[in-house]
């Protein structure tokens, strides 16, 4: 940090602390208590604590600055609020400070390698005397870790490559977490004296799951106004580099933003420069050289006599797609896979978009890991402009979301029965997320969901089996009777667990045959179908379902997450089974139950 970036975060009396730096807060004192043993249910109410906050929309420390009271949150006593309270004003708590000083410093960078938990890193701590990240590496170079109880060959190797990755990486946010700093920032300038554009570029506006840094374009008739707002921004931790129209920041959470302020005319040729992807960038300069046209940032060129240059577009992106003889093309395709040809010849697909989602197909209630109550969840779907939603419990072999065994699955029915009777505006569908066994049986006998609308089936437990077993349980769980949709069909957490290891190609072409949609999970830890699978089934001609998997009222707002991905994927809403109107999804859903083992149905695809 420089002298000055250092004053300057020594003076803040108040940083604003995002939701965000709580949670993590509670996640680290939560690894912490862990490491030391403490109560479980202690650890755990830290952990449901930092899950709360994720999926809350207020920013908790915007109300308490303000003065308003904190809603009940589930799980949040008193004490739990003081400390929220504490952090919000001081980015931290004693507790964690104390906890902080009580392990050697390298501690907490383990516990950041994937696959690591607090019980493992005890183990390595205490048996091994690994402490920091390189003496992992080495424990595991040196074969010493699989002679460790619980731990093995496999585990040893798996190890290594997460620390070495984890060693080399830039540190990547996931976009919903970059969302929290990036927007705020963004409404800061926009109050800038001259300013007409702010929008966030980049990796950001392309829709990328996680972001490297944030990439800031203002237009102004003032840049200098613009750059001293910029500097002045209070969670600045450190210029990088400040000139008249470009400048770098650290923010105090570590992100990077790069910022560029440009005059009207160089809008669109900024725009499409800054938000990338590189090689679409180069694809599409690459046809400017082909009419012998340049194409940079600052506009588009055709040279004159004696090196005189007119400028020939760039106030608009659309003006920067037509002098290359293209339409414009939607930011989430720009990545040089196929979208430039397929702009050539007029077949950019028309992608789906947050209002054409009439549903939402994957959501959970109190009765299991859910906060809100059936009504509760139902009202906030309409609310968020959806025709109908499926609660779709665990089932009870996810016993720490307590879920639910056939008695208790029946009396749900009866009450989404009671509950439609009442409601208007919106349909709940009667569903389940049902658990693939190990051996890729259902967790609820076949009699148990006969009465359902859809089956949703999911994978939650031995994500290390072989490719070929992996791949096995889940074709035969396909097979079932009835089995609507697979949920979040990797089972990757972003950043942190690995997808597990599965054939793709044959779970589309065995859904396809089964009329069976995948789910793209809309939860921005999972965002899973990934953007290239989306393709693939829509290429095989499977439907995707677009899914909050919300636990809470204000988590339907993920979806917008979810069709960011759909849309990075090609898909229009044709290709999306919850773009359906009810009474077109329910033939849909009704195929895939109740099926006789075996029977091939149709595809579910009707273009
Ligand atoms: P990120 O930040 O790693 O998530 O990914 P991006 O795509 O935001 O990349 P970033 O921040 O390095 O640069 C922003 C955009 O600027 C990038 O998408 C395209 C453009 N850009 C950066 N460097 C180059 C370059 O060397 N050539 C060209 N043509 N464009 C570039
Ligand atoms: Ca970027
Ligand atoms: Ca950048």
């Amino acid at each position: 940090m420089t002298e000055a970036g250092a004053k300057r975060f020594a003076s803040h009396v108040r940083m604003p602390v995002h939701n965000a730096d709580i949670a993590r807060v509670f996640e680290e004192i939560a690894d912490l208590l862990e490491l030391q043993e403490a109560n479980p249910f202690r650890v755990r109410a830290y952990r449901n604590a930092a899950r709360t906050l994720g999926d809350l929309r207020i920013d908790v420390a915007q109300a308490l600055a303000e003065g308003k009271p904190l809603p009940k949150l589930p799980g949040i006593g008193e004490d739990l609020s003081a400390k929220m309270r504490e952090i919000a004003e001081t980015g931290t708590t004693a507790l964690l400070e104390r906890l902080r000083r009580e392990v050697p410093p390298g501690i907490t960078g383990l516990l950041l390698v994937p696959g690591l938990g607090p019980k493992r890193v005890k183990h390595l701590w205490h048996d091994l005397d690994v402490q920091t990240l390189p003496q992992l590496q080495r424990a595991a170079l040196d074969g010493r870790i699989r002679g460790l109880a619980g731990f093995g060959e496999k585990t040893e190797a798996a190890i290594l490559q997460a620390v070495e990755r984890q060693l080399t990486k830039k540190k990547r946010l996931k976009l919903a977490v970059a969302a929290q700093y990036a927007e705020p920032l963004a409404a800061h300038l926009r109050k800038a004296k001259g300013v007409r554009d702010v929008v966030i570029a980049g990796s950001y506006r392309r829709m990328k799951e996680t972001v490297g840094d944030i990439d800031l374009l203002v237009t102004s008739s003032d840049p200098e106004s613009a750059m001293q707002r910029f500097e002045g921004y209070p969670e600045v931790r450190e210029m990088l580099a400040r000139g008249p129209t470009r400048a770098s920041a650290l923010l105090v959470s570590g992100l990077q933003v790069d910022l560029r302020v440009v005059p009207a005319e160089s809008f669109g040729a900024a725009l499409h420069y800054f938000t990338g992807s590189k090689a679409h960038n180069i694809a599409v300069r690459r046809l400017g050289q082909e009419r012998g046209l340049k194409v940079n940032e600052y506009g588009v060129f055709k040279a004159g006599r004696k090196g005189a240059e007119t400028r020939v577009a760039g106030d608009t992106e659309e003006s920067v797609f037509a002098s290359v003889g293209l339409p414009w093309i939607p930011p989430e395709l720009r990545e040089d896979a196929g979208e430039i040809e397929a702009a050539r010849r007029g077949g950019l697909p028309a992608l789906v978009t947050l209002d054409d989602l009439r549903g939402d197909l994957h959501a959970h209630t109190k009765a299991t890991d859910g906060h809100g109550t059936l009504k509760e969840m139902a009202l906030a779907a309409k609310a968020a402009g959806l025709q109908y939603l499926a609660i779709t419990e665990h089932s009870r072999r996810v016993s720490m979301a307590h879920g639910l065994d056939p008695q208790r699955l029946a009396r749900q029915v009866d009450e989404i029965d009671r509950l439609n009777a009442s409601l208007e505006g919106i349909t709940v569908l009667k569903g389940i997320e049902v658990d693939i066994l190990e051996d890729g049986a259902l967790d609820l006998p076949a009699s148990s969901l006969a009465g359902l609308d859809l089956v949703v089936g999911a994978v939650h437990s031995k994500f290390n089996l072989t490719r070929a077993r992996q791949t096995e349980r889940i074709l035969k769980a396909m097979d079932a009777p009835y089995f609507s949709i697979l949920a979040h069909p990797t089972g990757r957490l972003i950043g942190a667990r690995e997808p597990y290891d599965v054939d793709m190609l044959k779970i589309v072409r065995k859904a396809r045959s089964r009329g069976i949609a995948l789910e793209l999970n809309a939860h921005p830890e999972r965002l899973d179908l990934i953007d290239t699978y989306c393709r693939m089934a829509k290429e095989e001609g499977v439907l995707v379902a677009i899914s909050s998997d919300a636990h809470a009222a204000g988590d339907f707002a993920n979806l917008r997450y979810g069709v960011g991905q759909a849309r990075r994927g090609w898909l229009s809403a044709s290709d999306v089974l919850n773009c359906r109107r009810l009474a077109d999804l329910r033939p849909i859903l009704a195929a895939t139950m109740d099926r006789k083992v075996g029977t091939l149905r149709p595809a579910l695809r009707s273009r």
